[in-house]
């Protein structure tokens, strides 16, 4: 295969060749791809070192597959035109996750909907992956009617600039601010920005992003997303009402038995999810699993991911492998 990663500068970008390489991704050529301001800088990979190129230089190259992760306007002005010459895209950005012509894909659940066909194709948002690796399978057997979320986000999902706002905040440094507020010490209701309803664009995504990806636009979702000064690990409590009643050692039994999910959930020992221990890591980790007493078929669940690897990075190249290993591209 011939891949081109862009924004192979960035956060998400530098963690897609980790994992391109842990995974031995099948890669005959690849191009390492950034904005004009980065050309000619060098990037390693697998024990070589590449020279960065601009997406103009990369699209000479005719690569089979490009994953980007340079933001939504680079994707949207880009992508369609690597799709032009035949390369298959999949991109980390919002830009074409709610196009209904653009498939918005977790490998674990809706994979087998991807053909020859798909030249851009959507990688979710980290928040919610993590969600939905937990609740599909639960979806599948109890039909979920409501979720309600609250999101406890690292500072590594905004980016760069807010991992060093943290830092120099711990260090009693001065600095850029990427946030409104200070984030060391703090927790701040305000991921993305505001939409006209007064809900955050990140929580709108765990709604409709959700909705698509379960193929189901009955199910109710309500999120609050927040802030906190951790570097990297998304966490969420996630109450879900189903229609249908269960058992909790049913749930347990279906989360253990899911792939890409690893259930933490030892009270006696005080083991449950926390971000310290799923960043690196590529699973997403359930616990806290229980009953809601306050209504009917209600559940509890708190869920954690690294949202730089399951949340972009890995998903994206488990999409790759799909395609790869089904002859899709
Ligand atoms: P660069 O380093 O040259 O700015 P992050 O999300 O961590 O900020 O990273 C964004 C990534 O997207 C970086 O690799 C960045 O490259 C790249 N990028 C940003 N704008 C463009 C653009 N217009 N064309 C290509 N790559 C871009
Ligand atoms: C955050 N979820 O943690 C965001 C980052 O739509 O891909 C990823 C944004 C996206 O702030």
């Amino acid at each position: 295969m011939k891949v081109a990663v862009v924004g192979a500068t960035g956060l998400v970008g530098n963690v897609m060749l980790k994992v391109l390489e842990e995974r031995n991704f099948p890669i005959d050529d690849i191009f390492l791809v950034a904005s004009e301001r980065s050309v000619g800088k060098k990037v390693d990979f697998k024990g070589k070192t590449y020279e960065v190129i601009s997406i103009p230089t990369a699209i000479e190259k005719r690569p089979d597959i490009a994953l980007f992760s340079a933001g939504g306007n680079t994707s949207l002005e880009w992508a369609p035109k690597f799709a032009e010459i035949g390369t298959t895209v999949i991109d980390n950005s919002s830009a074409w996750r709610m196009d209904q012509s653009k498939k918005l894909v977790v490998p674990e659940i809706n994979a087998d909907q991807l053909t020859k066909e798909d030249k851009i194709i959507a990688n979710p948002n980290c928040s919610t992956i993590q969600m939905v690796m937990a609740l599909a399978p639960l979806h599948a057997k109890y039909k979920i009617k409501r979720i309600v979320v609250s999101t406890y986000q690292s500072v590594s999902g905004t980016g760069v600039k807010a991992v060093e706002q943290l830092e120099n905040e711990i260090a009693g440094k001065k600095g850029d601010m990427a946030y409104h507020y200070p984030i060391h010490k703090n927790a701040i209701p305000h991921c993305d920005i505001f939409e006209e309803n007064g809900y955050t664009k990140e929580e709108m995504k765990l709604v409709r992003e959700t909705q698509k990806i379960l193929n189901d636009n009955s199910i109710a979702v309500t999120a609050t997303a927040v802030r906190i000064p951790t570097a990297g690990g998304h966490s969420e409590a996630v109450n879900v009402e189903f229609e249908h009643d269960f058992d909790l050692s049913d749930i347990r039994r279906i989360l253990s038995n899911t792939a890409g999910v690893t259930v933490q959930d030892n009270l006696d020992v005080n083991v449950y999810p926390m971000p310290i221990y799923a960043n690196g890591k590529d699973d997403v980790f359930v616990g806290r699993i229980r009953r809601d007493m306050s209504q009917p078929n209600s559940l509890n669940l708190w869920v954690v991911s690294d949202n730089l690897r399951k949340g972009a990075a890995t998903n994206t190249i488990q999409i790759a492998e799909y395609l790869v290993y089904n002859s899709l591209v």
